[in-house]
């Protein structure tokens, strides 16, 4: 636990959160995430291994493109920039082990406010993960990820590893090799590429191939240095399909594939999937899922929710039963995720302006993932939903179909079949009764 007896509290009216059941009444419990319950072979802190975002919880103020912040951080008064890191560290913390969550993930800008001098960045930056190593050996809360934002900062208009200018590539690489030292020293288990500006507004100034290349030489280099420096994680790519950039390469699952195959790079990459990003790429996040299990990289999942009425990173605490079920069903029969956890990167709304808002929006993710796997577990184990997907297909299980997939079957083999059997029989997807399924085991 905490020693939060020494440095100040910052959450000091609110309990610790932990299970209690659906029948408590108490708004800082958890009704469904039993860190110890075992679903399909596992405990739930094993299948999700929650993570809470720097960024969004303890930087990220409520600002909005119309106006700054409303949400009033304590920790972030000091005038020097490492006193308010520690205290922002602090106050990371005390929630964090409040909240249960076994894990953090940062952004390097997010632990402390950079300058424009790269060895000022990379002493300050070495000064608070000394401070982060204290507080994870105190608290046991361990780092899931870290990344760079290569994102924020004006030199970074025009991308930063796929930017027209081999100078700023460079700034960016600077900012990669210290953000991968401090993961590397923080023990995290994985390090995170969102390319938010990789990619184009305007293909008139753009030469898409050369960017594409330089990125991919980009990711290889780092990763070089990583594995000399002795990191075993994993690195994910974090498909995203516009926002900042108009154009993003990073699209969705299916392109990171195809680039990741394409520059030699599967091995050691997989895939954040972020729920927000996949229905703005106009996927189902159960899609991205699979798409990404089916090529072996499910690696990791960035939870949050969009809005449908919108068409931008809205970054929501996750809500839908019905959309995690699906996503669970997914996830369960991948045998769960390689390499990484569920994230929180989701922010409470501008006007949830109270510190509990920040702990309801935590319990509410955490609960309705665990509701979620609960019943998706259920549905394969008890329903028809597993033995009717197989069946759909038993016409490729045996005879002609078998040969078919073994790659025996000839065109004129196809037709002569076709003609032997006569027109097939309608047969029902079922979809409506399969959606139901979903709904009598939430
Ligand atoms: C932004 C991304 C970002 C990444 C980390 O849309 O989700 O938060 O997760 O750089
Ligand atoms: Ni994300
Ligand atoms: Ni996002």
């Amino acid at each position: 636990m905490v020693a939060a007896t020494e440095t100040k509290q910052y959450f000091k009216n609110i309990p610790q959160v932990r299970y209690e059941g659906v029948e408590s009444d108490n708004p800082f419990a958890f009704r469904w995430y039993d860190e110890n319950k075992v679903v399909a072979g596992k405990t739930l802190k094993e299948h999700f291994k929650f993570a809470c975002a720097y960024w969004h919880s303890f930087n990220a103020a409520g600002t909005d493109p119309f106006g700054g912040p409303t949400h009033i951080f304590p920790w972030d008064a000091s005038g020097d920039p490492l006193e308010r890191a520690y205290a922002k560290a602090d106050a990371a913390f005390e929630f964090i082990t409040k909240m249960s969550l076994p894990y953090y993930c940062f952004h390097d800008v997010d632990v402390v406010d950079y300058t424009d001098d790269i060895n000022d960045n990379d002493k300050r930056l070495q000064a608070v993960t000394d401070y982060l190593k204290q507080k994870q050996a105190e608290t046991g809360v361990k780092l899931l990820w870290g990344t760079a934002n290569l994102f924020s900062h004006k030199r970074y208009m025009n991308g930063a590893s796929t930017n027209p200018d081999f100078h700023v590539l460079s700034h960016g690489a600077a900012q990669v090799k210290a953000a991968l030292d401090a993961t590397i020293a923080l023990g995290g288990e994985a390090y995170v590429f969102w390319g938010g500006r990789e990619g184009y507004m305007t293909l008139l100034n753009t030469d898409m191939r050369r960017e594409k290349e330089h990125f991919a030489r980009f990711l290889h280099t780092a990763k070089d240095y990583a594995r000399k420096q002795g990191f075993k994680g994993t690195f994910f790519i974090e498909p995203k399909p516009a926002e900042p950039s108009k154009h993003q390469y990073d699209y969705d699952v299916e392109t990171v594939v195809g680039f990741l195959r394409q520059y030699d790079l599967l091995g050691d990459f997989k895939i954040n999937i972020e729920v927000n990003h996949a229905t703005l790429a106009g996927h189902t996040f159960q899609h991205e899922l699979q798409a990404a299990a089916d090529n072996g990289v499910l690696g990791s999942v960035d939870a949050n929710r969009g809005d449908y009425q919108n068409g931008w990173d809205t970054d929501q605490f996750p809500n839908n039963l019905n959309e995690l079920t699906e996503a669970m069903l997914v996830f369960l029969e991948a045998g769960g995720l390689q390499g990484g956890g569920v994230n929180f990167d989701a922010k409470i709304r501008r006007n949830s302006t109270d510190v509990e808002d920040l702990f309801f929006a935590h319990i509410g993710g955490m609960d309705t993932f665990a509701r979620a796997l609960i019943a998706a577990d259920k549905i394969l184990q008890h329903s028809g939903y597993k033995k009717f997907r197989q069946e759909r297909y038993a016409s490729f299980d045996s005879g002609k179909g078998k040969e078919f997939e073994g790659g025996k079957l000839s065109l004129e083999d196809l037709r002569q079949y076709a003609i032997e059997q006569g027109e097939p029989e309608i047969k029902s997807g079922r979809q409506e009764w399969l959606e139901n399924i979903i709904n009598w085991y939430i």
